[in-house]
């Protein structure tokens, strides 16, 4: 008799461990997952290689020595066919008695890339052709005891586009005939990434298996109406709809401590409660307080015990996205309180989204806080995040615009069945994420509208109808519905934020900013990565020039548009334009590199700094781009590497919570600044100092300033005209709060390219505590953008691309990311400033 029970029990032990089940836990609901090991194979082929799931086709040919790395050089050409082709899936799984013996076994499919047909022990149970949604499939007629087979097979999402658009073609800035299918878009190429549009699971596929109910979702809403408590108005669904007698255990808990808890009953499947949460700690964005998160734990009870449970993270406020009036601009408003959003754009961080680690997202989510950042916007041209991400938002205070996944483009609204897919897309994100803290505004689209026509659908534009039945309507319904405590825009820019493209797209100088005000949420300006990266995807020959081959296939800009040059030349010289517009011509390919950066940061800044001084005229700028997804040449202020660019340090200056700034005319007037984004009001200290590009002190002078909340304010104006020659004097500009310096900026009356620098002989010494090393940097003449690079090392860098005055001293902390005695540190650092990027 013992030895069954001991058999048995070395089966399930032997499931756990190669197929990772999740033994039916005492919740009630089991899940047996399916991801590991697979093998897929090419239709109509008998090799067949390892395969990983979740992943894609892509990363498993490379894994396998199929294909070689598409980042490389040229390679992303040489691996097309790989979208061409159809690919299978195949697994077999042993079943466990105990998942076949529930009432319900479904095999639940998290993620397909894209059209997958699958077949479960040869009988096919269902195709699906949407990437972004969750499939569920009643299996428990097919599943038998013991062992199992499953396969799936992805159809060529390139073919079926092409198919699709010779029989109706859309317009499109994008890859033609892409929006036929809900897929990623940009994996079908975009002006700053590849064309590498692959499949897989790229999602958990696993089955649940459950007896009587299983939680289908939990909506919380909250209201704020009273002072001193919020009220948690919490509905739960269960499914399927059953005459049992079900309850949800409700309890809400800051940290461990349990501060509300109560029950609700079932009635066909639904039950509401309220919960009150009295001392409530509210949740402000990062830069306006603390971030406190309360989970919401809800327990599904049937009469014999638990059947279910789910937690979710919550953080008490109200935030709004106010559109644009006659009066006032776009804003954000979190508890009552306008705030100007600072932050930038989010791409995909990876061709291959199945690469993203949780802990790749929390470094660039805290790289975002680092820099000051309130504000990410989740781009419409890419998948929807997972959980992580907006898990790492709420707890650091990143506030989130979220697009729907559809851009510039055209889409079949016309089509119905089209229309349902998205609808259900919608449906299922906005359940899935409409609880996270982090959320702002949720966006139809990004910029479709420059799509919408009138009555009819030409070759350049689709129907405002149809337009409207898809944004509005279908999803905007759907986030009405769902999430009514949220608000919705029909598309980016369609509720008067901006898109200023004229810089980069119009040619035009950086000065173009102060033409536009209002919520900014696009607008760049591209550069080079640094050498380290550069050697990531070239070969020495490549690196001659920015001009070469290679270089300029990891620059994509303009293919999207009318001028496209497929060699990538039209991007690269954009660049060298405004570097050549602005500074002097580098000397060679690596000062190449870092002056196409500090020209960016220089952009960006003169961007950023006007439109937070004008607040409340202007209440946002989000900058394009905060990342990218391969090594290459973007509008990115961190590289794929997660290496800082120049942008980044400067993002850090330009978005401090308190930040002086000045503008100089050509009369070299200079009116000063102090911009506040504080919840107080508080004194400081501005100080200013004129020298000459030698350094030579002019005058100086220094004066207390009150500086209030959430304010901009002038606080100066000097007239410069008589003492300061144009192009050699040099305004420095210091802000001290508490007694300690908060802000410094520096104002040219010239371009950088019209000053006369000296060589600043910029001398270094090192100490080293803990694995840190402190650099300092004193200048014997002014030094503009002194950074601090490690040959052959990574780290992370307190600052960098910081101006010195001459005979002035920066301190910068440099943690390298692997361990470094001091002596190779000092072997790899080198200190460089602007004048170096110049021959002399
Ligand atoms: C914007 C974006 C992207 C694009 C970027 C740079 O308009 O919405 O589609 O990558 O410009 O051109």
């Amino acid at each position: 008799m013992l030895k069954i029970p001991l058999l048995r029990a070395a089966f399930l032990l032997l499931c756990f461990l190669v197929i990772g089940i999740r033994a039916a836990d005492a919740k009630g609901v089991a899940w047996l997952d399916l991801g590991g090991s697979w093998r897929v194979a090419m239709e109509g082929s008998d090799e067949t290689i390892p395969a990983t799931v979740p992943g894609c086709i892509h990363t498993d040919l490379m894994a396998a020595g199929k294909i070689p790395d598409p980042f490389f050089g040229e390679n992303e050409t040489l691996v097309q066919w790989v979208g061409e082709t159809n690919w299978i899936y195949r697994r077999s799984f042993e079943l466990p008695d105990e998942i076949l013996s529930r009432a319900h076994v479904l095999l639940r499919c998290e993620g397909l890339d894209t059209l997958a047909t699958i077949k479960l022990n040869g009988t096919e149970i269902g195709r699906t052709d949407n990437m972004f949604r969750t499939y569920e499939f009643d299996v428990k007629q097919l599943l038998k005891p013991g062992a199992n087979t499953i396969e799936i097979k992805f159809d060529s999402a390139v073919q079926f586009v092409r198919a699709k658009e010779a029989q109706r073609p859309l317009p499109t800035w994008t890859s033609p005939g892409t929006a036929y299918i809900r897929k990623e878009p940009c994996s079908f190429g975009w002006d700053w990434g590849p064309t590498l549009p692959s499949c897989g699971i790229w999602k958990k596929i696993g089955l649940v298996s459950f007896d009587t109910a299983r939680l289908s979702d939990v909506a919380i809403l909250q209201d704020h109406s009273q002072k001193g408590k919020v009220t948690l108005g919490i509905t739960v669904n269960a499914a399927p709809a059953t005459s049992a007698k079900l309850t949800a255990q409700i309890s809400v808990r800051l940290g461990t401590r349990e501060v509300a808890s109560t029950v609700a009953a079932l009635t066909n499947g639904v039950g509401q409660a309220d919960v009150v949460i009295t001392d409530p700690q509210l949740w402000w964005p990062n830069g306006m307080g603390a971030h406190p998160l309360y989970t919401v734990t809800v327990d599904l009870m049937g009469e014999d015990g638990a059947l279910d449970s789910t937690t979710k993270r919550v953080g008490l406020r109200t935030l709004r996205a106010i559109q644009q009036t006659d009066t006032s601009p776009m804003h954000f408003v979190v508890n009552g309180r306008p705030f100007f959003a600072k932050g930038a754009d989010w791409i995909p961080c990876d061709a291959f989204a199945t690469r993203v680690t949780p802990e790749r997202l929390r470094r660039y989510m805290e790289d975002a806080v680092a820099a000051n950042m309130n504000t990410l916007r989740l781009w419409g041209g890419g998948y929807y995040e997972e959980d992580e991400l907006y898990d790492l938002c709420d707890e650091l205070g990143l506030c989130l615009w979220v697009d729907f996944k559809f851009a510039c483009s055209t889409y079949p609204a016309f089509d119905p069945a089209f229309l349902d897919n998205v609808r259900i897309e919608a449906e299922q994100n906005v359940k899935r994420l409409r609880h996270h803290a982090s959320i702002a505004v949720w966006c139809g689209n990004n910029e479709i509208m420059f799509f919408r026509g009138t009555n009819e659908w030409t070759d350049k534009v689709m129907s405002a109808d149809d337009y409207y039945k898809m944004f509005r309507d279908t999803i905007g319904g759907v986030v009405r519905r769902l999430a009514p405590q949220s608000d919705y825009v029909t598309g980016s820019p369609d509720c008067g934020d901006v898109h200023f493209w004229e810089v980069w797209h119009g040619g035009k100088p950086f000065e173009a900013y102060e033409n536009i005000h209002g919520f900014v949420s696009e607008f760049g300006f591209q550069s080079f990565p640094e050498l380290k990266t550069g050697r990531a995807f070239t070969r020495p020959e490549d690196r001659a020039s920015v001009d070469s081959h290679t270089m300029k296939y990891h620059e994509r800009s303009n293919r999207m548009y009318l001028d496209a040059k497929e060699d990538g030349s039209l991007g690269t010289g954009k660049i060298m334009h405004l570097v050549n517009w602005y500074f002097r011509d580098p000397k060679d390919f690596d000062s190449t590199l870092w002056l196409s950066q500090i020209t960016q940061a220089y952009g960006i800044e003169h961007g950023a700094e006007g439109w937070r001084r004008e607040m409340p005229k202007s209440m946002g700028c989000v900058y394009w781009q905060y990342n990218d997804d391969w090594p290459g040449s973007s509008w990115s202020s961190m590289d794929y590497f997660g290496r800082w660019k120049a942008l980044q340090y400067a993002a850090k200056r330009f978005y401090a919570p308190v930040l002086v700034s000045g503008v100089a005319d050509s009369e070299r007037i200079v009116d000063l600044y102090v911009t506040s984004d504080r919840m107080d009001d508080c004194q400081g200290k501005l100080q200013w100092t004129l020298t000459t590009v030698a350094g030579e002190k002019l005058k100086s002078g220094s004066q207390n300033v009150a500086i209030p909340n959430n304010k901009s304010e002038m606080v100066k104006s000097l007239d410069l005209h008589r003492i300061a020659p144009r192009d050699d004097s040099l305004l420095w500009l210091k802000l001290i709060i508490d007694g300690k310096t908060v802000s410094e900026n520096l104002v040219m009356f010239a371009y950088p390219k019209e000053l006369n620098l000296l060589d600043p002989a910029l001398a270094t010494s090192v100490s080293e505590k803990n694995g840190e090393f402190r650099v300092k940097v004193k200048a014997k003449h002014p030094a503009l953008w002194v950074w601090l690079e490690l040959d052959n090392a990574d780290g992370h860098f307190s600052d960098n691309f910081v101006h010195l005055n001459g005979g002035a001293t920066t301190e910068i902390t440099v943690r390298p990311e692997k361990p470094m005695t001091r002596d190779a540190f000092q072997k790899a650092l080198r200190v460089r400033s602007l004048f170096d990027t110049y021959a002399h």
